[in-house]
């Protein structure tokens, strides 16, 4: 693993561990060859502390290369091994010194670079000259969870021919993916990360209902017992402010660019709907047009709101499903989501939402 200071390296080179251990069952040994860094060893230990992954480093040792060295005599029988090495915030000669004897005696089938995604265009040159000094084969982008789009990993792939292989997307060691083209890309020209979305999906949440429901909105039959429970779906994932984080602009008649106060009082609408609709009975969820006005009375004194709420959410529903219909009436959405419902296939085609 190679890359400049505070990119990921070492967060990187145990996440990649324990992928490799868990997900394909080799037997994996990690070396901590930073012998600039106090404290790396006992870093990545700690990182690694419940796994299985060997981890081997001379916190006394002050030359690079012989850690590798006898890491690699020690760690033998493993079925991967990898190093993590030393970063500067500029690549000077010592470092330069130092990475080329660890690339002699390795002789390492992949030599992966690590680029933070704030670094931005920067990453072109940086890229370049790792590039020049240890041939590298693999990108990692780490730190995606935040704001930063990763756009300078473009430069680095375009510096070096190498595919992006992985990012990282949190400090924990789990918190790694495999890199995707069509999500990153989307994130990249802020289209909205529709497979982040989906992903975003309550892991309790029952398939078989949300298939059902799904297929229930696509047919225009849409009452207000399908609208609450695709509230309550809404309302597990999170607040409307983070599933709107992952949609693109203008996705559903610009929903997705709703300014904070707009996306505020739609939660606070929500969450009324909500307590309204524990007071009604099922009667009335499933023939929300046919309540009248004494019933409209009845369900705002046993909500404690007004009766214009009450109306208001009628009137909500009402806009819903004509919404639905709408989008069940354009056939390529429509099956496009049924093929997604049915096996998983998240590749949608983004001319279907008018993208
Ligand atoms: N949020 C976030 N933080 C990360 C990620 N990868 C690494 N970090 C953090 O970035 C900092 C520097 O990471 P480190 O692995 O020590 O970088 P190194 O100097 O290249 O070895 C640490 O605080 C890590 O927890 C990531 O994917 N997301
Ligand atoms: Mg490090």
């Amino acid at each position: 693993m190679v890359g400049l200071y505070g990119q990921g390296k070492t967060t990187t080179t145990a996440k990649l561990a324990e992928w490799y251990r868990k997900k394909h069952g080799l037997r994996v040994a990690v070396i901590e060859a930073d012998v600039h860094r106090p404290g790396a060893y006992a870093q990545l230990s700690q990182l690694l502390e419940d796994s299985s992954v060997v981890v081997y480093g001379e916190p006394d040792e002050k030359n690079a290369a012989t850690i590798v060295r006898n890491g690699l005599a020690a760690c033998a029988s493993a079925d991967l091994v990898i190093v993590d090495t030393a970063g500067r915030h500029q690549l000077d000669d010592e470092l330069v010194d130092e990475l080329e004897r660890i690339a002699s005696i390795t002789r390492a089938t992949e030599r992966w670079l690590v680029i933070d995604a704030q670094v931005g265009q920067a990453a072109g040159p940086v890229a370049a000259s790792f590039h020049n000094l240890a041939g590298v084969t693999g990108i990692v982008v780490t730190k995606l969870d935040g704001t930063a789009r990763g756009g300078g990993a473009l430069s680095a792939v375009a510096a070096t021919g190498a595919p992006l292989v992985h990012i990282g997307v949190g400090e924990k060691v789990s918190d790694l993916e495999k890199f995707e083209a069509d999500r990153f890309i989307s994130r990249l020209l802020g289209m909205g990360d529709i497979r982040g979305l989906i992903d975003l999906a309550p892991e309790d949440m029952d398939e078989e209902e949300a298939m059902r429901l799904t297929q229930r909105l696509m047919s225009g039959r849409f009452t207000l017992n399908d609208m609450y429970k695709q509230m309550e779906m809404m309302a597990k994932v999170g607040t409307i402010d983070k599933l709107m984080s992952f949609l693109p602009g203008n996705m559903f008649g610009g929903l997705g660019g709703m300014t904070k106060s707009q996306k505020e009082a739609m939660q606070g609408n929500l969450d009324r709907y909500r307590t309204i609709m524990d007071s009604m009975t099922g009667w009335e969820k499933n023939e929300p047009a046919k309540i009248k006005a004494e019933r409209i009375q009845r369900i705002a004194r046993g909500s404690g709101v007004k009766e214009k709420d009450v109306r208001e959410l009628i009137a909500q529903w009402k806009r819903s499903r004509k919404m639905m219909k709408g989008m069940g009436g354009n056939r390529k959405l429509n099956k496009q989501m049924r093929k997604m419902m049915k096996d998983g296939d998240m590749d949608m085609d983004p001319s279907a939402f008018g993208m």
